[in-house]
């Protein structure tokens, strides 16, 4: 995803207690290091602003600098023994009050994301469920962090393997899901016994503050879990070059990917990057139209686009190609586009100036390169929502896989259609991106869509069903420019942020000869 930010540098300083301030003021949010809520020693003041309303200021702080990050490292450094003798199923049920804490605050917490990051309500409380969800999968691997036993050669020996934690490690995340994503990153890395150094986009402060004092509040030992607010040019690098990281994982733009998969690879650490995507979904000529238009909405402009797993290419066959324009050129203007507090929209804002420029400059180079505008492309800007970055729901059709609108990700409502006659061509159309993290393909037919499971180079494949989407208990991740590194989720998950241990157990030692070497 592009890598922009919202925050801009500001006074004036608002006092408050730990964490934030009380209602009224904006919040001034602090950094959370060694289990201690501690002002940022950077030198810049920034702002979280409403993308809906960017008069509406949602919390202030002090940046951190390297040497809070320095400190946050350290802290982590001398709690991780304590929290890797924690036993495991203790700090599974850890996990488990985080579920409970995060579900009694559901509806206050919705409410934040939405003024915060932009995405409309029940948005918000979709990402809170699903993050719920990751939180409860992750706790139940407190039990079963566990590893195997096998026959050895020699007699009366035992071979196992355990599974133990890595030591200190990096999370770094991005906006667009400032719950779900540090839930599926963090309790993965706390199970499995890590010590963690939290680095959330800097535009999502005053919800990555709230999801640190989830965390305080379940209990977990001071300095385990540590908030570094801060930019990623002041901070990032450290967080993957100190050397007492031991991991990295990390979600966001291809090229700041690429770069901290190329930090660990020097150091020989572990990094798992996910890094974007331009999905498509295809309409084969036998799909239930009326599912395929839901998944297609939902997948394209849900999230306003702002998701690595959106919909952003829609390949449909020429039999139903007029039709299913029709109806999703029909469907797509009852879209509501609005702040996402007012329960009439359905679509809310970009989250930012940098976001909201790259939506329109991206329409301007699809027309430019000669798609055809079939809807939406302009921003809106009628009575209050000048105040917000507010972008039409946008398809452009008669794109080709030489534009730039077919290779390049948005991260925005804009949707690029093109057309197909047979299976070879969807394919075709469908592999000729360097993205590969998720695909959908909508048909009846059980031949059709197993092939086109079997050919489509991405991560994830969807039959009857949008782009969009996981599941805690399967892995996350894509192929091609769209990831490097281990999936993320499910076994996967524990397993990136924990290395294995083989014991070889001579428990009468008195095997003196073998033919093993
Ligand atoms: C989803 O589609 O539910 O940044 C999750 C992203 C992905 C997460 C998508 N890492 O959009």
């Amino acid at each position: 995803m592009p890598t922009l930010t919202k925050t801009k540098t500001k006074s004036p300083a608002l006092k408050g207690s730990p964490g934030r301030s009380g209602p009224g003021a904006a919040p001034k949010l602090q950094q959370f290091i060694g289990g201690r809520w501690v002002d940022g020693s950077g030198d810049r003041e920034l702002v979280s602003t409403n993308p809906a309303d960017t008069r509406e200021v949602v919390a202030t702080f002090k940046s951190a600098n390297q040497a809070d990050a320095v400190k946050a490292i350290d802290a982590a450094a001398a709690s991780a023994p304590g929290w890797r003798d924690t036993p495991a199923p203790q700090r599974g049920r850890v996990i488990a009050r985080a579920v409970e804490i995060a579900r009694r605050r559901l509806p206050e917490l919705a409410r934040l994301m939405t003024r915060e990051q932009g995405k409309i309500l029940p948005e918000a409380v979709g990402e809170l469920e699903k993050g719920i969800n990751l939180l409860e999968w992750n706790s139940g691997e407190g039990y079963r962090f566990m590893g195997e036993t096998a026959p050895s050669d020699l007699p009366r020996n035992l071979l196992y393997t355990v599974r133990q934690p890595l030591g200190v490690v990096s999370v770094i995340t991005p906006w667009n899901f400032p719950w779900a994503i540090p839930c599926w990153k963090i309790a993965p890395a706390l199970v499995a016994g890590n010590a963690v150094v939290f680095k959330p986009a800097s535009n999502v402060p005053a919800f990555s503050v709230e999801i640190c004092r989830i965390w305080e509040e379940a209990g977990v030992p001071p300095g385990v879990l540590n908030l570094v607010l801060g930019s990623g040019s002041s901070v990032g690098n450290l967080l993957v070059e100190d050397p007492r990281i031991r991991a990295v994982s990390f979600t966001g733009s291809n090229s700041i990917g690429k770069g901290v998969h190329t930090i660990a690879g020097r150091r020989g650490i572990k990094a798992t990057c996910e890094m974007g995507g331009k999905n498509p979904c295809a309409i084969w000529e036998d799909a239930d139209l009326g599912l395929a238009l839901g998944g297609v909405l939902r997948g394209a402009f849900g999230s306003t686009g702002q998701r690595c797993t959106a919909t952003s290419r829609l390949l449909i066959h020429d039999r139903v190609y007029d039709k299913f324009m029709d109806m999703l050129v029909a469907e797509t203007k009852k879209i509501r586009v609005g702040p996402g507090l007012d329960p009439k929209s359905t679509m809310g804002p970009a989250v930012d100036q940098g976001q909201f420029d790259t939506d329109l400059e991206y329409i301007e180079i699809a027309k430019k390169e000669g798609a055809r505008l079939v809807l939406g492309g302009r921003r809106l800007e009628s009575g209050d929502l000048k105040h917000g970055f507010f972008v039409e729901p946008t398809i452009f059709d008669q794109v080709k896989p030489s534009m730039r609108i077919w290779q390049e990700e948005v991260f925005g409502p804009v949707l690029a259609v093109a057309r197909f006659k047979t299976f070879d061509e969807m394919m075709k159309l469908a592999n000729d991106c360097p993205f590969g993290l998720t695909s959908a393909i909508y048909t009846q037919e059980l031949t059709v869509s197993m092939r086109f499971v079997e050919a489509m180079e991405a991560g994830m494949v969807h039959v009857n069903s949008p782009t969009i989407g996981g599941e805690p208990a399967v892995p996350f991740g894509g192929a091609k420019g769209s990831g490097v590194g281990d999936r993320e989720m499910a076994k996967e998950g524990v397993r990136f942020f924990s290395e294995s241990k083989t014991v070889f157990l001579d428990y009468t030692g008195q095997t003196r000869s073998s033919n093993i070497y």
